[in-house]
């Protein structure tokens, strides 16, 4: 019989939770003795540091093949607000990122139907040259497996091409939620969740780090959440090459699921969910609270519940402000620094790959 207590014992213990005891975590309303067992998972491993990073980010276009359901932020090529930035647009925001002390830039846009390879290369190289140091965190698995397609290359040849452009890692976009019977009404155009699994375990094998995020509070039940978690945490076994998880709340404006949104949940189901990908994932070393959908204070109250890492200055940010984001388009480095050390924590900057840059 699962309980709170035996949860606790085998967490206490260092020992693995099941499938069935994270559904039992997600359907209690317990928040704060989940919290307080995802502090204790997250102590044992980072102590009191949170990580952050200075970044920026750039969404290329909005021009989408697709549309995804929960998604404000496509637009096909004749709709108003539909934009292609060209190379100088990508050059001067790098510029600017640069000159506010960026480490990283992360690239990620729509499924434009007419740029060719070529100019996605062109995209890499352009931030290369402005900048030999920044990590070019780009390119969800689903852009992966559409350029692939679009050039004819096989994803380990279309990784490479990238790579050697100048592709650092990837960002942890378009996993949604990944089983069929969701996936299937939330993005019924997207590859499916086998398909980004394979992409990443490629890109892993490939020798490059990349990220894992779930999009939650729509139609999905507590069961698919754990069936998500679960098949992450299955890969990260197998490849070890996920760096860290980041949840993504559901933002409800401009986009046709928004008015199904679960009144069940805000502030309590964030933190929940926060806190047992933490308990659960036991072998992820990162537990991401991504401010931009969260907003400053809940992502700053995650720190107490098995949290580690606050993202970063973004300083331009389309996809979840689109679908009516409250929060502002940027922080700064201070400001971080000031939600973090406020929270009692130790602020500690990253790069892109996690190594440690800068202890505030
Ligand atoms: O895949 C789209 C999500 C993702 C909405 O790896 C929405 O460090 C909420 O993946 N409400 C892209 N979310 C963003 C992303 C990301 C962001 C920050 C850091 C990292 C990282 C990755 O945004 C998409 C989709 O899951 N999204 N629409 C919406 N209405
Ligand atoms: Fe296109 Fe990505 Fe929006 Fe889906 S989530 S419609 S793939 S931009």
């Amino acid at each position: 019989m699962i309980s709170l207590s035996s949860v606790s014992e085998k967490v206490h213990a260092g020992e693995r939770i099941s499938d069935d005891e994270a559904l039992f975590l997600f359907e209690s309303n317990d928040l704060l003795a989940i919290g307080e067992l995802a502090a204790l998972a997250n102590e044992r491993k980072n102590g009191r540091r949170v990580f952050f990073n200075v970044n920026r980010h750039i969404n290329h276009t909005n021009i989408c093949v697709n549309r995804c359901r929960f998604c404000a932020f496509s637009r096909t090529a004749d709709e108003p607000g539909a934009y292609c930035y060209d190379l100088d647009e990508i050059r001067n925001r790098t510029l600017e990122a640069v000159a506010g002390g960026a480490t990283e830039i992360h690239i990620v846009g729509g499924l434009h139907p007419e740029l060719s390879f070529e100019f996605y290369l062109e995209m890499l190289r352009t931030v290369r040259a402005v900048s030999q140091q920044l990590n070019i965190k780009a390119f969800t698995a689903v852009e992966i497996d559409y350029l692939a397609r679009l050039v004819g290359l096989s994803i380990a040849e279309t990784l490479a091409e990238l790579k050697a452009a100048g592709l650092g890692s990837l960002p942890g976009g378009g996993a949604e939620i990944l089983r069929r019977e969701v996936r299937d009404r939330l993005c019924p155009e997207k590859i499916s969740g086998e398909r980004w699994l394979e992409v990443m375990a490629q890109v892993h094998r490939a020798g490059l780090k990349s990220n894992a995020t779930m999009l939650y509070g729509h139609i999905e039940s507590c069961a698919d959440r754990v069936d998500h978690l679960r098949r992450l945490r299955e890969l990260q076994d197998e490849t070890g090459g996920f760096q860290v998880f980041i949840p993504l709340a559901f933002q409800k404006e401009n986009n046709p699921l928004g008015h199904l949104k679960n009144p069940a949940s805000g502030g309590v189901d964030d933190l929940k969910t926060l806190a047992i990908a933490r308990i659960y994932l036991d072998n992820f070393a990162n537990i991401k609270a991504y401010w931009v959908m969260l907003g400053e204070k809940i992502a700053q109250t995650a720190l107490c519940f098995g949290v580690n890492d606050l993202d970063g200055t973004v300083v331009e940010e389309k996809i979840g402000h689109d679908a009516g984001a409250a929060s502002p388009q940027s922080l700064s480095r201070e400001g971080i620094v000031t939600l973090i050390r406020k929270a009692g924590r130790v602020p500690v900057e990253r790069d892109t790959l996690y190594n440690e840059l800068r202890v505030y």
